[in-house]
């Protein structure tokens, strides 16, 4: 009898064969007829119109496969690190997650961030090291760089057979038999070669006894040297798996379909069912049916499909859930979407229609429902102020941008009133370029983004006196305010205060709020055209006419007395700084620290990254200036790992050439 439906979830570093390993096994299961390619754009993942033009999963491909008779699905997931809470989505609802790496040393880094992620949630995982075709470094040794990033065992499967020029078969460790690969088809079962054992005895003895580590019986045996059958062997694998105690590696090339069938074959034996994966998230196994969305789609045609699991009984076309109706069920391969009436427990399907339905949310009749684990959202790191391009399609922005971060909740919008802009935030230019194709392809909108603008401000750096009269004689009665203030800078982070110390109504009481309105107008433009901040404003004394005096004509005085009297304290332009923590591993931190120099940084120092084994935080005060395109440098520097939070900490003075080159284009922009 066929299992229930489980789910897989394929991440890994960028560009490691994830939607090439999808294609294999789809092509090995007999789901599709042909193998496609990433690189020649027929493949069932990647069909969207921004990952094809780029070369890259942009969001998670699903499909829904046959293996054996069982039913799978398969997430193929981004692997752009800006992309990463999209691969959280999937990881945390599927039954197993196999992690797709490069067969390089160097490279193991790049998975530390998945690793970590799916220990902390207890996911069983494998790795599959792919590209073996064109790998010069050794398994081993691959294998010992992956290991340091793992809290659990990572217990080799399999070891490559190597010709003279290339891997092209494998031994299986535990089965003990030999095959060879052939590409678009099962392996060939070959004889083992002669001094197999007498090179690859240890690597067995090892897998044998980093199961023994967790059971005290096969540990006795082992010491007792007896040797446990195959089936105890696989029993333990299975075990020790899906409890997350062990993770193991398997091999392959996926553009060659070498390995594809041996990871299905693993998944099929191991992989848990549903129903534990239910347990293991602490969902019930009885109560009302109940699926999770974990990810969201708008499509030109569908409108709006809300990617579910079923974690209990029966979902079908009609139901209403949290309120909201399913308009339909439909199973997706790639691109294509099939209608089906119902889904049951472990099925992936998409609900189409269920508008007031958000990712992440969890589906009961009732309502009445616990939340379950959710990715946490990434600290956003870059943005860029966006418009549309016409200006008639203002009006539909919002709505749009609604749209896309319901399809992508790692994105966020900010409405500067200050600056008038909009901006748009996420984890990199690579992830706010994706998001504005995809309006432009999904919702017909194209948006403009650009570097949002600094908050700078300006403040002085001495008090003056200032005597300002306004006068006019025009017709009827006149306009008449007389006044005479004192500007003294204040320390930093005291923005403005207003003082009166008007005696004997040389000005009357009724006319003084008129002065700091019109104090308070002329400080948002200070002499560099930046808000000026950190002074105080006295009014010491004034004069005024019973008939021709008014709040206007006050108001006009105290602006032009503080236009007056700035040019004359020394106005300096202060810029925002921000504190800044960088995480990376130790062996990019002396890189770190002199990104941070090289960008006007001050460095405050750096420590061991708590609960991260090997990795720095590196602290310091950077100019906000210097943050927008931070990330982007910091990935170039660190194989794509490092990340940073940051938040604003204190406004600091600028001056020189930076300041100049500032006041300059603030002018410009101000004059167009
Ligand atoms: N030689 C070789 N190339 C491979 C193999 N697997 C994938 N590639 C190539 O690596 C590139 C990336 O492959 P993809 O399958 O798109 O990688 P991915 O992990 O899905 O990429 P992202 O989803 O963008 O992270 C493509 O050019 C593939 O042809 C392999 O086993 N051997
Ligand atoms: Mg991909």
């Amino acid at each position: 009898m066929p299992s229930a439906p489980r789910c897989v979830a394929l991440v890994g570093p960028y560009l490691s064969g994830k939607t090439s390993l999808l294609e294999a096994m789809l092509f090995a299961s007999g789901t599709v007829g042909r193998h496609g390619s990433v690189r020649e754009g027929n493949s069932v993942g990647d069909h969207a119109a921004e990952a094809r033009a780029r070369q890259m999963s942009t969001e998670i491909n699903v499909a829904n496969a046959t293996f054996l008779d069982d039913p799978w699905t398969i997430l193929d997931c981004p692997g752009n690190v800006e992309l990463l809470y999209e691969a959280q989505q999937a990881m945390l609802v599927a039954d197993t997650v196999v992690v797709v790496c490069e067969p390089e040393v160097e490279r193991a880094v790049t998975v530390s961030a998945l690793l970590r992620f799916l220990s902390r949630h207890k996911i069983p995982h494998m790795i599959f090291i792919n590209k073996l075709d064109t790998a010069s470094a050794r398994v081993r040794d691959v294998l010992a760089a992956l290991q340091s990033h793992s809290d659990q065992p990572l217990v080799l499967r399999q070891v490559p057979l190597r010709t003279t020029e290339s891997i092209d078969g494998y031994v299986d460790l535990v089965s003990e038999r030999a095959y060879h690969y052939r590409p678009g088809q099962a392996s060939d079962l070959i004889p083992l070669p002669d001094d197999f054992w007498d090179r690859e005895a240890e690597t067995r003895t090892q897998l044998v006894e980093k199961l023994a580590d967790f059971d005290d019986k096969l540990l006795e045996q082992l010491l007792e040297d007896v040797q446990p059958s195959k089936e105890e062997i696989y029993k333990h694998l299975t075990q020790d798996f899906q409890k997350n105690l062990i993770v193991p590696v398997f091999l392959g090339a996926a553009t060659q379909d070498h390995g594809a069938r041996r990871l299905w074959k693993a998944l099929r034996h191991e992989t848990p069912g549903p129903e534990e994966t239910a347990a293991r998230l602490g969902i019930k196994p009885d109560g009302e049916p109940m699926a999770q969305v974990f990810k969201t789609f708008h499509l030109p045609h569908t409108g709006k499909l809300s990617l579910s699991r079923v974690w209990r009984g029966t979902i079908a076309e009609g139901n209403v859930l949290n309120g909201a109706r399913v308009a339909g069920v439909v199973r997706l391969l790639g691109a294509q979407h099939d209608k089906a009436p119902s889904a049951k427990t472990g099925e992936v399907v998409g609900l189409t229609r269920m508008e007031e339905i958000r990712t992440g949310a969890v589906l009961i009749p009732s309502g009445k429902t616990e939340p379950l684990p959710q990715p946490e959202r990434p600290q956003p790191v870059y943005g860029l102020a966006i418009h549309a391009e016409k200006r008639g399609d203002d009006v539909k922005l919002t709505g749009s941008i609604g749209r896309l971060i319901d399809e992508d909740p790692s994105l966020q919008l900010e409405q500067n009133a200050e600056l008038r802009e909009m901006v748009l935030w996420g984890q990199g230019d690579v992830h706010l370029q994706i998001a504005l194709d995809r309006l432009r392809n999904r919702q017909n909108l194209v948006v403009v983004g650009q570097p949002a603008t600094v908050p700078y401000r300006e403040t002085i750096k001495r008090g003056a006196d200032q005597h300002s009269r306004f006068k006019r004689q025009s017709g009827g009665h006149g306009q008449f305010a007389d006044c005479t203030i004192e500007v003294k800078p204040l320390p930093r982070g005291s923005g403005f205060v207003f003082k009166d110390s008007v005696v004997g109504g040389a000005i009357p009481r009724n006319y003084i709020p008129a002065v700091e309105e019109g104090v308070v107008e002329a400080l948002k433009h200070g002499p560099l055209g930046f808000p000026v901040v950190d002074l105080t404003v006295i009014l010491i004394t004034g004069q005024f006419h019973a008939v021709d005096s008014s709040d206007m004509a006050f108001k006009t005085a105290g602006r032009q007395a503080i236009q007056e009297a700035l040019p004359k304290c020394e106005p300096t332009l202060l810029e925002p700084i921000d504190s800044v923590e960088v995480s990376v591993p130790n062996a990019f931190t002396a890189r770190i620290q002199r990104l941070v120099s090289g960008r006007r940084g001050q460095l405050l120092g750096y420590d061991a990254k708590e609960d991260w084994p090997g990795w720095d935080v590196v602290k310091a005060y950077l100019p906000r200036s210097e943050l927008h395109d931070l990330i982007v440098e910091l990935r170039s520097l660190t194989l794509g790992v490092g990340s940073f939070a940051h938040k604003f900490d204190h406004m600091q003075e600028l001056t020189g050439r930076e300041a100049e080159k500032v006041i300059a284009s603030h002018r410009q922009e101000a004059a167009q």
